[in-house]
């Protein structure tokens, strides 16, 4: 899979992508981020990419030429299927599900607004899709971007160690994780349970599941609704 992230700001996530789990499936070629300068598409002898909105207000707003040649020159280097994602709050709420829908995709060309968001006849022109990570305001889609790239990133074949198959994980199902524990067995006087320690696999199983119930039903009580809704 390979992940275009458009952006004012490509060395806000350079570091970010070379590391850990995703620079070594990066390096192993399972997938690939590209990061793009948006400025450099600018025909602006002052390199702005920015102006003031129409009718007044605070704040500036992308404007469409640069944005819209940057998509359209990051689309014709592209194979296969295309999906242009544009983070903003404004969009449909980031979840798990999505993240899975998205990986039918060849190539996710992620937007970063800045400012007080793009011109709207952008989004008319070349944007698939809208998508929130939360409901909260930040400076950019910087954060959100690689939020989706990591949770698609994740999800496909080789990124993750073997052990850490993700279908029997959190919220693949609706419920949270069960409490995890490693030694000592005792630590400040709190115990490990008893459960785990003499490896009866099926009770374990049991007991790990009835835990995940509890919690999601004590946290996260939304979560169940909307599981119970599924059925
Ligand atoms: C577009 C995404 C982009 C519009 C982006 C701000 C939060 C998210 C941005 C705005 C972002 C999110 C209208 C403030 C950049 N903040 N929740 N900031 N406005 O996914």
């Amino acid at each position: 899979m390979r992940f275009e992230i458009l952006t004012l700001f490509p060395e806000m996530l350079e570091g970010y992508f070379s590391s850990s789990i995703l620079g070594r499936a990066g390096e192993n070629g399972i997938i690939r981020v590209g990061l793009t300068d948006i400025r450099s598409y600018t025909k602006d002898k002052h390199r702005r990419v920015d102006d003031t909105p129409y009718g007044g207000g605070y704040g500036m707003v992308m404007q469409c030429q640069p944005v819209v040649d940057c998509i359209r020159d990051v689309k014709k280097g592209l194979e296969g299927s295309v999906r242009v994602v544009y983070l903003s709050p404004q969009g449909k709420v980031f979840t798990q599900q999505k993240a899975k829908e998205l990986l039918q995709y060849d190539n996710l060309v992620l937007l970063c607004g800045h400012y007080e968001g793009i011109d709207e006849r952008i989004i008319e022109l070349e944007v698939d899709e809208e998508i929130s990570v939360g409901d909260y305001v930040l400076t950019g889609g910087e954060l959100p971007a690689a939020i989706v790239v990591d949770c698609v990133s994740r999800l496909i074949d080789g990124v993750l160690p073997a052990s850490e198959c993700f279908e029997d994980e959190s919220l693949s199902d609706g419920l949270l994780e069960y409490p995890q524990y490693t030694r000592p067995r005792v630590f400040e006087g709190l115990e490990v349970p008893e459960v785990l320690l003499n490896g009866h696999h099926a009770k374990i199983e049991e007991w790990r599941r009835e835990q995940s119930f509890k919690r999601t039903k004590e946290k996260r009580p939304d979560l169940l609704e909307r599981a119970e809704g599924d059925r």
